[in-house]
């Protein structure tokens, strides 16, 4: 079935798949529905040989508002516990391949939260991003008191989730939680790039050292230099490791295959 609230545009540069969520009209609220069909896309995607790395966007006006705020508003504790939209983050977050946000307008909420699962962050001069969970008598729940405060530091993450005051994609660059900033008209085209220069890489090595690179949220230093050690010997398994070295010594561009 096709999905409703996603499209998915295949090979927009080589080994790129692309996914745009698709609800304008509500800002792209992240409703149930929207956030299935992304995880099943996304999972479809990571086990497609043909794609290294994937672009998350949304449109112009909105990255995406949060999750959708009517959808969750007459629910009870044991609904949101039965519902158990965790799940599908949690599915999200086990991707392998790495995935670049493409964010303008709003990245709000859940939205936030979301392009923080992404794995780098591209952003339009005309990006926001916040927390405004408070606002609403609540407070984040899929990671923004946690991935925030990692990328952006106590103070400025303090008052983003206790005040709800949205941030600049100036601010944001400058605080740690995004990558580059851009023209609104290239903000996609950037991300694309920036996922065609990744893609060219061992799809193998992206995977691994990504793995590594979280690693380092929730392990001591000793245990992910560990981790780190044991995925750097497994890479020289691969024929991707022998291909970029003998390229390097031949002078030419190496031609990886992600065994
Ligand atoms: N939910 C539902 N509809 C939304 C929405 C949202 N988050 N954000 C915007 N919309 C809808 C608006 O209701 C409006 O619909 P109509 O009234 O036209 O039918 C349409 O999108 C356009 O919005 P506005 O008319 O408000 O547009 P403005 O430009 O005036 O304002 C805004 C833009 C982004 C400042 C404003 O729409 C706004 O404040 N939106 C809400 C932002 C927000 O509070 N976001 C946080 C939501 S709570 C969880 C995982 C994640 C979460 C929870 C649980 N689990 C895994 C368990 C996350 C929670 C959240 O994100």
């Amino acid at each position: 079935m096709q999905p409703e609230f996603i499209i998915i545009h295949q090979q927009v540069a080589p080994h790129v798949a692309h996914i745009q969520l698709n609800r304008p009209k509500e800002l792209n609220a992240l409703n149930l529905q929207l956030m299935g069909e992304l995880r099943d896309a996304l999972k479809q995607l990571d086990a497609d040989d043909t794609v290294r790395v994937i672009v998350l966007s949304g449109n112009e006006k909105a990255f995406a508002a949060g999750a959708d705020i009517k959808q969750m508003a007459d629910k009870t504790a044991v609904d949101m516990y039965n519902i158990d939209q965790f799940s599908t983050w949690d599915a999200i977050k086990k991707i392998k391949k790495p995935i670049i946000a493409a964010v303008s307008g709003f990245a709000l909420g859940g939205g936030c939260e979301l392009s923080m699962l992404c794995d780098m962050i591209v952003a339009s001069e005309t990006a926001r991003f916040g927390q405004p969970e408070i606002k609403l008598g609540v407070m984040p729940g899929a990671g923004g008191t946690q991935r925030l405060t990692r990328a952006v530091g106590k103070a400025l993450a303090m008052e983003m989730v206790l005040s709800g005051r949205f941030i600049t994609a100036q601010e944001a660059r400058q605080a740690g939680l995004i990558n580059h900033v851009v023209p609104v008209e290239l903000y996609l085209q950037e991300a694309i790039k920036l996922a065609a220069a990744t893609a060219t890489m061992s799809p193998l090595a992206l995977k691994m050292a990504k793995e590594a690179v979280l690693k380092a949220f929730d392990t001591t230093l000793e245990e992910g230099l560990h981790f780190e050690r044991k995925n750097f010997y497994l890479l020289f398994a691969s024929e991707d490791q022998k291909e970029g070295m003998r390229a390097f010594t031949e002078k030419r561009a190496p031609v990886f295959t992600g065994k």
